[in-house]
């Protein structure tokens, strides 16, 4: 079966009507216009360790987002794998990106695709994306990662080596925030068995971006998402019932806390709400990575937050049945 993807679209002069969102999603109405409160920037090289730390907890609590500056990952392990990664989507021949397409029906959401079904108002997101696991090594699988450019694998695998200390020095600083063991996040998260999916998003020029949408609102069911966007602003987050953008700092890395953190603490770290908008100049592209437990990880709120006054808020099951829910929007 032959898939339209977006990026066969971004000449077009109109949007089609799939791509147009409701009035009640349509970032040209919904977007927040007045003094953008300050979104938490951690700076990474601060000596004084207790401090980021606090500063960790706090953005985790009142935002679910922060972004980190002086993270330690070099500018240029992160330029290359952007390169790498736009070459992939605006170079190589589509005939060679279809070769890696996701398989539909096989449960995984590894290779490149554009969202098929049309979501429940019947409408389709402005997003071509790629997917592959880049951790641990018995969960990658070559076959979905790009052959060209030819650099594609030294760049990710680089990357990812770096990503794997800044994860952990995150789940740290929130552990220490919750007053547990600095460890105590990473190993109910599934410890060194922690998997990393990489996920390219390719969000091409649209012709309308007041009305449409990239990637829409959702909370990430990882434990934590770590990205890099292109240079092109476009990620926004939900608090006090409004969307602010988020701005674009050079080489910052953008931490999202996901569902699984919010269900650990039992409520007291908050998973974001976020959405992305799409650009009438220029394309923009961005590199999450979200890090969640193995599928067999029993997740629920950890006993030192629950007690007769403060009940659990979430269910304790198998990382796995989260997903499955979440995926298909069925109740936790
Ligand atoms: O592009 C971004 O900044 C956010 C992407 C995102 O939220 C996602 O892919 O789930």
């Amino acid at each position: 079966m032959e898939v339209e993807r977006v990026q066969a679209l971004a000449t077009l002069d109109t949007l089609p009507p799939e791509f147009i969102r409701s009035e009640h999603e349509q970032p040209g109405i919904t977007t927040f216009h007045g003094p953008i409160p300050e979104i938490p920037v951690i700076d990474f090289s601060d000596p004084d360790r207790s401090r980021i730390d606090r500063a960790i907890a706090d953005a985790a609590k009142e935002w679910g987002f922060f972004q980190l500056v002086n993270h330690g990952i070099p500018s240029e392990v992160i330029a290359e794998l952007q390169r790498v990664g736009r070459e992939f989507f605006e170079e190589v021949p589509q005939e060679e990106k279809e070769a890696i397409a996701t398989v539909p029906g096989s449960g995984s959401f590894e290779g490149y695709g554009t969202k098929l079904q049309k979501d429940l108002e019947g409408k389709k997101a402005w997003v071509d994306y790629l997917f592959h696991n880049v951790w641990p090594e018995r969960r990658v699988d070559y076959k979905f990662w790009p052959k060209n450019p030819k650099e594609y694998r030294k760049a990710n695998e680089e990357y990812t080596k770096y990503l794997l200390g800044v994860m952990d020095e995150m789940l740290k600083s929130l552990s220490v925030g919750l007053g547990l063991d600095e460890h105590a996040l990473k190993e109910a998260s599934g410890g060194e068995d922690i998997e990393l999916l990489m996920k390219i998003n390719y969000y091409p020029r649209c012709p309308r971006p007041d009305l449409a949408l990239g990637v829409v609102q959702h909370t990430d069911m990882s434990v934590l998402t770590i990205l890099v966007p292109n240079d092109v602003p476009g990620l926004q987050v939900f608090k006090d019932d409004h969307w602010f953008d988020a701005k674009y700092i050079p080489n910052a890395l953008v931490v999202h806390i996901g569902d699984q953190i919010e269900i650990l603490s039992n409520g007291t770290y908050k998973s974001v709400l976020h959405r992305t908008t799409v650009k009438k100049e220029k394309a923009r592209m961005s590199w999450p990575v979200f890090c969640s437990p193995p599928g067999d990880t029993v997740v629920g709120p950890l006993p030192q937050f629950v007690s007769d006054e403060n009940p659990a808020k979430y269910k304790t099951k198998k990382y796995k049945d989260y997903e499955y829910c979440k995926i298909n929007k069925l109740p936790q």
